[in-house]
C-alpha cells in the first residue's frame, strides 16, 4: 500500500485511540518504520486503565486490509450486486453534488434522506456530528430520529431525571456492598475500559455480584457470584415485583421518597394493584419472567439492605418493546433504595454517562429545522413515503458511517427500500452490504489517517490526543475533507472554515491545551472525590434540584403523561411485549431470539477483518432442552426463521442460554443466495421494525423457529 508516514525512516511510536462506538477509549501505541507499521502495543498510563483490547490492536489489519476502498467508485450493475467501476475523486465528488443539487431542485430538500451513523465517534471527525452539520447548511432534509443503542435509556432518563448524566465514575464501584449487572455484560462491551479492571477488583474484595441476564455471559461467568436467567423483555415485571416486595415488608427508604421525588403513590398503587385489581407480586412475575419468586424477593431484600448498592443496567433489555418501561423501573427501585448520589450507588436505570467537562465545544451544527422519522421506521418511510403519511419522499439518500442494510431492523424490507431512491451515497472504507447498494461510494479515511482527540463515550476522566499516522495522498479522504470539497461545489462557505488543528483547539478550550495534550499524549482530569450524578441534589437538596418538571425525582413523569399515550404511561408499568414469551405468535415461533454484541465487533465493524473473525463465536447458542426437542447436536447446521426472513446458523447446544431463547451476536455482515435465504448470518433478516411507543430500537423482541438442516 502506497502509504508515507509522516516521518521517514526511522523507528517511531506514535499513539493514538480508536474512535470506533465500542464505548472505550484505550491506547494504541503505533510502532512504525520504514514507512509502514510493525505492530501496534498498548499499555496503562498517569495510573489510568486504558489497555487497548484485541480489537484495537488489529487495527493494522483493518487499516492495511486488501479490501480497503481506496478510490470513488460508480455502479454498473443493478444495486446489490456489487457491479463497481473506479473513478476519480474529480468525477465523482462533481457526480454527487450535481446530484444534490439536482434533487434539491426537482423535488425540495426533503427528499434528501441523510444518515450518519456512529463510525466514528472522536470530537472531530465525528460522523454523526459533520454529516449533520453539512446537510443542516444544504437545507431542510429529512433524516432519522431514535438510536439503536440507548434510546430507551435516554427516554426512561430524560422523564425521570432530565438529563443524560446519570452516571458514576467507575472506582464507585469498590464502595459498593452489592452490584447488580443487570442486561449489562462490560467484559465484553467494556463500556469504558476501566470498567472491567474495577469489577475484577471488586469481586476480589469480596464484593457479591449478581448477574440477570438470559445468557450464562462472559460477564457472569468471570464476575459473577449468581446468575439469574430471565426470560429477554420481561425484566420490568421482576423489577416492578421487588418494588412490591420492598413496599409489602417494608423495606424502601421513606425519607429519600418524600424529600427528593414524585409520584410514589401512583406507583406504589398500580404495584399493589389498586388499579387493575393485580398485585404485581413476585409470584406474578415468575408465570411472566420464568425467575422463580422465592429469587426475586430475595434479591429484592438483598438489594434494599445492602446499601450503597450499585444496580446497573446494561441497554440490551431496553433494545425491546417498551424498553422504557425497563429502565424507568430500574431507576425507581435505585430511588426506593435511596442509592441516587451517592458514593457506591447508581442512578440504575439511566443512559449512565458522567460529566467531567472534557472538552469545551463539539463542531457546532447549525438548527435548520428539519424533517424526522423514527430509525425503525425508515424502510416504511422510503417505501410509502408522504402516501403513507411519512413528511417526504426519499429521492436521495446519503449515507455516512453507517451500515444500515445489517444493522437496522427488518433488513428484507430494506433491500426493498433501496431500490426506491433515484440516488444513494455512501462514504465507507470497505463495500458493506450498504455500500454493495450505492450509486457512488466515497472511500472514506481511517483513524490513522487523521488528527483528532479521543475521550470515552462513558466518561472516563481523560482525553486522548489521536496523532496522524499515515498519510494516504491520492487515496481515501475523511469525510470533513469529502464535505469541504462537496460544500464549495455546492457554494456553501461557511461548512469549514478551519484547520483541523484550529477545529481541535476550539474543540478543546484551554484545559489542557492542544499544545500540552499533543505533548502529554493522555491527560487525566484529577478528581477530588469520585464523580457521582445528583451528588450536589442529594447533599445539598436546598441550592440544587432535578432538571426535571418537579426538580425532583419523577416517578410520575410529566413528561410521559404530557405524551398521553396509553402505552407511554406516566409511571412505570410493565406492559406485555410483542414477540415476547407470551404472545399468541410464540405458538408458532416459540423461541425469543437476542443479538448481543460481540466480542470480535463494533457492530457490523471488522466482520471482514480475517484476524478479527477468528475470534468471533458467530455460533448461534440454543439449550440443550430446546435442541433435543429438535434433533439438533452440537455443531449441527440450523435454519432460523420468521415471517420476516431465514438464515443459516451453526448451533452450539449449551446450558449457558435458558430454555426458550436463542442467541446469536449482531453485525455478521448478510450474505444472501439467489433464494435471499441470509449465509453470512446476520440477525437483522428476522428482527421486526417495529418502534417501541418511546422509541426503543426493540431487537430483542423477536421469536423465531429453529430447525435442523438435513
Ligand atoms: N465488543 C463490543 N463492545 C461494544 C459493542 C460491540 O459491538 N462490540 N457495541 C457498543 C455499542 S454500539 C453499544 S450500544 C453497547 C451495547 O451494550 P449492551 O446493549 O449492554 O450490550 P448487549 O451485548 O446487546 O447486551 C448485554 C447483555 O444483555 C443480555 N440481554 C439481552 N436481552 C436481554 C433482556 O431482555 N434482558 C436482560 N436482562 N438481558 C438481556 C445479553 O445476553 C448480554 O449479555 O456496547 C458497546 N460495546
Ligand atoms: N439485531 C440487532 N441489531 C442492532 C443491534 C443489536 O444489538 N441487535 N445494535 C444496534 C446498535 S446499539 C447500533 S449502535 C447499531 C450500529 O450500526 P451502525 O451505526 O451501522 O454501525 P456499524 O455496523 O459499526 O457501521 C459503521 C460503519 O462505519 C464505517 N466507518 C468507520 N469509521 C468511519 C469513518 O470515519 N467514516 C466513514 N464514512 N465510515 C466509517 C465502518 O466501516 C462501518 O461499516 O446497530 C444496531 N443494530
Ligand atoms: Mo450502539
Amino acid at each position: 500500500m502506497a502509504y508515507k508516514t509522516p516521518s521517514d525512516s526511522h523507528d517511531r511510536i506514535i499513539t493514538t485511540t480508536c474512535s470506533y462506538d465500542c464505548g472505550g477509549r484505550c491506547l494504541l501505541k503505533v510502532h512504525v518504520s520504514d514507512n509502514t507499521i510493525q505492530r501496534i502495543s498498548t499499555e496503562n498510563r498517569q495510573g489510568l486503565d486504558i489497555k487497548a483490547c484485541p480489537r484495537g490492536l488489529a487495527q493494522k489489519a483493518v487499516v492495511e486490509d486488501p479490501h480497503r476502498l481506496m478510490q470513488p467508485m460508480k455502479r454498473t450493475g443493478p444495486r446489490g450486486s456489487g457491479e463497481f467501476v473506479k473513478i476519480s475523486w474529480d468525477e465523482a465528488l462533481e457526480k454527487v453534488s450535481t446530484e444534490l443539487q439536482r434533487v434539491k431542485e426537482r423535488y425540495g430538500s426533503e427528499s434528501v434522506y441523510y444518515l450518519g451513523g456512529s463510525g466514528s465517534l472522536s470530537t472531530l471527525h465525528s460522523t454523526p456530528n459533520l454529516t449533520k452539520r453539512f446537510f443542516h447548511l444544504f437545507g431542510r432534509c429529512t433524516t432519522k430520529w431514535g438510536g439503536a443503542s440507548f434510546e430507551a435509556a435516554l427516554q426512561s432518563s430524560l422523564a425521570t431525571f432530565g438529563t443524560v448524566f446519570t452516571g458514576n465514575t467507575r472506582e464507585n464501584l469498590l464502595s459498593s456492598k452489592l452490584i447488580i449487572l443487570w442486561g449489562w455484560n462490560p467484559v465484553v462491551s467494556r463500556f469504558g475500559p476501566d470498567t472491567k479492571p474495577y469489577l475484577s477488583q471488586a469481586k476480589e474484595a469480596g464484593i457479591k455480584i449478581i448477574g440477570v441476564d438470559p445468557r450464562y455471559s462472559r460477564s457472569s461467568k468471570n464476575l459473577c457470584n449468581e446468575w439469574i436467567p430471565i426470560k429477554p423483555a420481561t425484566d420490568a415485571a421482576m423489577l416492578i415485583a421487588m418494588a412490591y416486595t420492598m413496599i409489602d415488608e417494608d423495606l424502601y427508604d421513606k425519607d429519600f421518597i418524600a424529600k427528593y421525588t414524585v409520584g410514589f403513590e401512583k406507583f406504589a398503587e398500580y404495584v399493589i394493584g389498586q388499579e387493575d385489581g393485580i398485585p404485581k407480586t413476585p409470584g406474578w412475575a415468575q408465570e411472566i419472567t420464568s425467575v422463580p419468586a422465592e429469587t426475586i424477593t430475595r434479591l429484592a431484600r438483598e438489594y434494599a439492605t445492602a446499601k450503597p448498592a450499585a444496580l446497573i443496567t446494561g441497554w440490551a433489555p431496553g433494545r425491546t418493546a417498551f424498553g422504557e418501561q425497563f429502565h424507568r423501573a430500574a431507576s425507581t427501585l435505585s430511588t426506593m433504595t435511596g442509592n441516587i448520589g451517592i458514593e457506591g450507588g447508581n442512578a440504575g436505570g439511566g443512559v449512565g454517562f458522567v460529566d467531567l467537562g472534557l472538552i469545551e465545544e463539539t463542531v457546532p451544527v447549525p438548527q435548520t429545522p428539519h424533517l424526522e422519522v423514527h430509525n425503525t421506521e425508515l424502510y416504511d418511510a422510503i417505501l410509502r413515503g408522504k402516501a403513507g403519511g411519512y413528511p417526504s419522499d426519499c429521492k436521495l439518500l446519503y449515507i455516512v458511517g453507517n451500515n444500515p442494510l445489517n444493522q437496522y431492523l427488518n433488513l428484507n424490507k430494506g433491500i426493498q427500500a433501496f431500490q426506491i431512491p433515484e440516488c444513494i451515497v455512501v462514504h465507507e472504507l470497505f463495500l458493506t452490504p450498504t455500500a454493495r447498494f450505492a450509486d457512488i461510494v466515497l472511500p472514506a479515511a481511517h483513524f490513522f489517517e487523521r488528527e483528532d482527540i479521543g475521550q470515552p463515550a462513558i466518561g472516563g476522566p481523560y482525553n486522548i490526543y489521536m496523532n496522524k499516522i499515515l498519510h494516504s495522498p491520492s487515496g481515501p479522504k475523511s469525510d470533513l475533507a469529502i464535505f469541504t470539497e462537496l460544500a464549495a461545489r455546492l457554494g456553501i462557505e461557511q461548512y469549514n472554515n478551519k484547520s483541523e488543528a484550529e477545529w481541535l483547539e476550539t474543540i478543546l478550550g484551554a484545559k489542557p491545551g492542544l499544545a500540552n495534550l499533543k505533548d502529554e499524549q493522555v491527560y487525566r482530569i484529577e478528581l477530588d472525590r469520585p464523580w457521582v450524578a445528583f451528588r450536589e441534589q442529594i447533599e445539598h437538596p436546598g441550592d440544587s434540584s432535578f432538571p426535571t418538571p418537579s426538580g425532583k425525582i419523577e416517578i410520575f413523569s410529566q413528561m410521559f403523561a404530557e405524551k398521553k399515550h396509553p402505552l407511554i404511561p406516566a409511571v412505570p408499568t410493565y406492559i406485555p411485549p410483542w414477540e415476547g414469551p407470551q404472545d399468541e405468535l410464540s405458538i408458532e415461533y416459540p423461541i425469543q431470539l437476542i443479538s448481543p454484541h460481540s466480542p470480535a465487533r463494533v457492530n457490523s465493524s471488522f466482520d471482514n477483518i480475517p484476524q478479527l473473525k477468528k475470534l468471533a463465536d458467530d455460533t448461534l447458542w440454543l439449550n440443550s432442552e430446546d435442541a433435543r426437542k429438535r434433533g439438533i447436536q452440537n455443531g449441527d447446521q440450523v435454519l432460523v426463521f420468521n415471517v420476516r426472513g431465514c438464515l443459516y446458523a451453526t448451533a452450539t447446544v449449551t446450558d449457558r442460554i435458558m430454555s426458550g431463547v436463542a442467541s446469536l451476536d449482531q453485525g455478521m455482515w448478510y450474505a444472501p443466495d439467489n433464494e435471499g435465504v441470509d449465509h453470512g448470518g446476520c440477525v437483522n433478516v428476522l428482527t421486526a421494525d417495529e418502534m417501541s411507543p418511546a422509541g426503543a430500537f426493540a431487537s430483542n423482541s423477536c421469536l423465531v423457529q429453529i430447525e435442523k438442516v438435513s
